[in-house]
Order: C-alpha cells, then sequence, then structure tokens
C-alpha cells in the first residue's frame, strides 16, 4: 500500500498527528495536516522546522478528501464529519501506529488494557534496557510512534495502545502482545456498546501468527469470555493470581510469583523485593516479566529491575505526609475500575476522595461496597456533580463540591484526620475543568505542597 499513496492528509495536529506528518514528509510524501482548532506552539515549532505544510481551525474538505491516504489522530472519533465523509468516499483511514510500523523493522511489543497498560509499559521497557536491549518507548505514552520511527533507531518498541489507537490498523502486528484486563471505558466512543470495545482491545493480537506472543489476564473473565470464541494464533501465555498457570505466570505463597516458559527458563520473584504495591502491580509485574523471559532478559536482571523501578506521575503518586495524612495523586485513573484499584490498595486506612469531571457513562456500583467501608468524605471536583451526588448520597455520609483543585484541597484538608489518605482518583475525564490529566494532576501537587 504504501508505494501506491502520493498524497497524505493528516488529522489533527497534537502528539500522534504532528509526529504521522514529520514521518510521512521525511518518507517524501506529499504531507498535508489539518486540524479543527488552534495547534499549540509546540508543535507548530516541529512542523515548521520539517517544513510541513499545515491549517488549524478547520477542517479543508477539497483538500482533505483529495488525499490518497488519512492518518486519523486517535482522539477523532468515526462519526466526525469530516471523518465520515472520508469514508463514504472511501478513502483509506489509518492509526498513525500502523503509519509508523511501516517505516521500521524492529519488533514490536503493544500493551493494552483498560487498567494497568502504563505501569506495565514503563515497568517493560525499564527491564527490557536494563537487559541491554536497544528499545524505545512510546504510543499513548510519552513521545509518539511516528515520531520515533521518524527521528530514532531501535531494535525493540514497547508501545502503550489505547483502544483509539488500535483500531484504525490494516499489517500492523505486534509480535508480544499483552492484553492487562478489560472493563467498560470510553463507552461514548464505542456506541455505549461495551462488545465493541472488547473488540477494539483484542486488536492487539490483530495479524499474529504461531510464532507471536499473547500474554493475557486469565482471572479476567471479560477477557477468558471472549478468548473462548476468539482465539488469536499466536502462543498464548496467561497469568493469574488464583490458579497455576504455566507457561505464563502465577501466584503461589509468601507473596512470590513465578514466571516462565519453559520449566527451564523459569524464574521465582519475590513481590516484597519489588518497588510496586497492590494486586494489580502484581499482574502488571507478571506480564512484564513474562515479556521480560520471551526475550531472554537474564533473571537476575529482572529482579534487579523490579527494585529500581519508579511508577509514573499520576498513578497513584505519593506527594506528601502532612499533619500525618498522605496525599496520593491519582489523576491518570479516568475510570472506575482504575478507582476501584486506587481504593483497593489503602487497606485500614479512611480516605478523602476526590472524584469527578466528564463522566463517560459511569457505572458506580462496584465502587460502594469499598466507598462504605473506606471512604471518609467525598469531594466532587467538577462543572456537573449531580451524578456522583445521587449515586454517593446513601454511602458517603459528608459530600461536598469543589469548583477547583484550590477549593478541593481545602476543603479535603480540613476534613482529613491523622491517618487518612487524601486521594485524588476521578473516575472521569479532567476536560471541564483541566486542560488534561496532567494539568490536574500538576495542579494537585501544586495545592498540596503549598498547604
Ligand atoms: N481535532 C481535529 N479534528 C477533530 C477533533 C480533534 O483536528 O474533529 C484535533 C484537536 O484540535 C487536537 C488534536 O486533534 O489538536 C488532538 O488529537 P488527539 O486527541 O488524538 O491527541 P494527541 O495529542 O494526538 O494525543 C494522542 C492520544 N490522545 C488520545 O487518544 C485522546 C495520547 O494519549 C497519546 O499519548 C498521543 O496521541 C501519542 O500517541 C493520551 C490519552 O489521553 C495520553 N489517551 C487516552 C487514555 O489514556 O485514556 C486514550
Amino acid at each position: 500500500m504504501k508505494d501506491s499513496i502520493k498524497n497524505i492528509v493528516i488529522l489533527g495536529a497534537g502528539e500522534s498527528g504532528t509526529g504521522a506528518a514529520i514521518l510521512a514528509q521525511k518518507q517524501g510524501y506529499d504531507t498535508f495536516l489539518s486540524d479543527l482548532n488552534t495547534i499549540t506552539d509546540e508543535y507548530k515549532i516541529d512542523l515548521n522546522k520539517y517544513n510541513i505544510s499545515f491549517e488549524e481551525g478547520l477542517h479543508t474538505e477539497e483538500r482533505i478528501l483529495a488525499a490518497d491516504l488519512i492518518i486519523k489522530s486517535p482522539g477523532i472519533p468515526h462519526k466526525a464529519p469530516m471523518v465520515k465523509k472520508a469514508i463514504e468516499k472511501n478513502i483509506p483511514i489509518i492509526s498513525e501506529i500502523e503509519f509508523g510500523s511501516w517505516f521500521t523493522n524492529a519488533t514490536l511489543i503493544g500493551i493494552t488494557g483498560t487498567n494497568g497498560k502504563t505501569t506495565t509499559t514503563l515497568l517493560t521497557y525499564h527491564i527490557l534496557r536494563n537487559g541491554g536491549l536497544n528499545v524505545g518507548m512510546a504510543g499513548n505514552i510519552g513521545k509518539s510512534f511516528a515520531k520515533s520511527v521518524a527521528e530514532d533507531s531501535y531494535d525493540y518498541y514497547v508501545l502503550e495502545l489505547s483502544s483509539f489507537q488500535l483500531d484504525d490498523l490494516i499489517y500492523y502486528k505486534n509480535h508480544i502482545a499483552v492484553l492487562t484486563n478489560i472493563t467498560p471505558d470510553h463507552l461514548d466512543r464505542y456506541d455505549y456498546k461495551v462488545e465493541n470495545y472488547i473488540k477494539s482491545k483484542f486488536k492487539i493480537t490483530h495479524a499474529q501468527g504461531a510464532s507471536d506472543y499473547f500474554i493475557f489476564c486469565a482471572d479476567d473473565e471479560t477477557t477468558m469470555q471472549y478468548l473462548a470464541a476468539h482465539k488469536p494464533a499466536s502462543r498464548l501465555l496467561p497469568f493469574s493470581v488464583k490458579n497455576e498457570t504455566f507457561p505464563g505466570a502465577y501466584s503461589i505463597e509468601n507473596n512470590n510469583i513465578i514466571i516462565g516458559l519453559t520449566n527451564k527458563n523459569e524464574i521465582e520473584i519475590n513481590m516484597k523485593d519489588s518497588s510496586l504495591r497492590g494486586t494489580h502491580n502484581r499482574y502488571n509485574t507478571m506480564a512484564a516479566g513474562v515479556v521480560a523471559r520471551i526475550l531472554d532478559v537474564r533473571k537476575e536482571v529482572i529482579r534487579e529491575s523490579l527494585k529500581s523501578f519508579q511508577n509514573a506521575e499520576h498513578r497513584l503518586e505519593h506527594i506528601a505526609r502532612i499533619n500525618d495524612v498522605d496525599y496520593v495523586n491519582d489523576s491518570k485513573a479516568t475510570n472506575v475500575n482504575s478507582v476501584w484499584y486506587a481504593l483497593e490498595s489503602f487497606q485500614n486506612r479512611q480516605i478523602i476522595w476526590i472524584a469527578g469531571g466528564v463522566d463517560k457513562g459511569n457505572d458506580y456500583d462496584q465502587l460502594k461496597p469499598l466507598v462504605r467501608e473506606r471512604v471518609r468524605a467525598l469531594i466532587c471536583l467538577g462543572k456537573d456533580n449531580d451524578k456522583l451526588h445521587q449515586e454517593f448520597g446513601g454511602d458517603v455520609k459528608t459530600i461536598v463540591d469543589a469548583h477547583s483543585m484550590k477549593e478541593a484541597i481545602t476543603q479535603a484538608a480540613e476534613i482529613a484526620q491523622a491517618g487518612d489518605v487524601v486521594l485524588l482518583s476521578p473516575a472521569c475525564a479532567s476536560f471541564d475543568l483541566f486542560q488534561n490529566f496532567e494539568d490536574r494532576g500538576r495542579q494537585f501537587k501544586q495545592q498540596v505542597l503549598s498547604l
């Protein structure tokens, strides 16, 4: 396909679109980028540096529909008017991830899942790099894949892939695919049909063959149900804390886990030696460990890497202890399942829970037992907090509204008692009051540190 194309249009000039445009330009295509809104200076500098033609504040129909190929940014839904018109005209639409893969021979390790994908990606990358592999990390985290392909030269890539990025693949193939788990998220983008979202997540195994690997959680019911009816051609490597899943990874007594493909290459790890806590991190460690064993990273390197690993910003990030109250930034928790893991990880503590923002069709039922047990107060931080009040009115005694991070932190500090945790774990997107989840997390830190 890539040789028959001359004229490429990229929709969206964020991290993804700008990366795709740089790669397309460098590969000699007639490249044009269009963004419906104002393009930020950061990306304009990049576009000018590479002499890329672009427009902002509009999508010019004639120019866009003259493309041989459209690369769509993941945040743009298929129902966006311009995308619909391109589909009607049968113009191929691909994701930047697909496009990036056309120009690299690197071995691809793709990691997806509703939760845990960022930690698993970071941990896998950390282990592989310590193991001496020439490895890059990109995708839903950090630099876009296409930009990295255009500018760097790696033999391996660890890619965090969101369902949006998996939606428009053609030839792209992961040699090693990881699916951490599936619980409903982003349903607004999938016609509120959970089966569409599951299907999209399973595209992580897209085009895989017998020499490839699929690593997944055998304790995740949704994954197992789908897998029973749609088995990929790749080698299946499950992980579990409930059953002895081998080859793959499983838990044994004394906080230990076993990881391996064969008895000979199996490794035992004591999670006490790891910097990561909680059941969810045990799963993430198992998944990353299996990848490392497939690629023959030495056992000692894996153990050492687990000790030295530091988790991502905005992911259960401990900010400070003030008056014996812990302040934890989990701004990245934009869905209910993430919040469940956050609440679950604070056993025997009372929590001042800061939540709210743009609700994506959340079903809060699974949180209620934990909320009743552990949440001393709920601070609703959003423009519209009605749903949170309705959902948790019967479960939490104290529910208050805040309209800025400053207000939320001031209230939290007043309500919290010694030994409590103030937890920002919103279950919602951030776009009503903040630029993005990073902005929300940074404001949290700033306000906590100025208490
Ligand atoms: N835009 C248009 N036309 C439209 C709609 C939007 O031109 O009809 C423009 C916007 O004006 C904006 C650009 O498209 O300038 C934004 O594109 P985008 O939303 O795809 O954002 P990017 O900056 O390109 O970032 C994307 C991912 N964002 C989303 O999927 C929403 C980033 O994941 C990813 O890191 C990046 O590509 C590089 O691969 C972020 C994310 O929030 C972290 N992901 C979601 C999540 O983790 O839950 C999926």
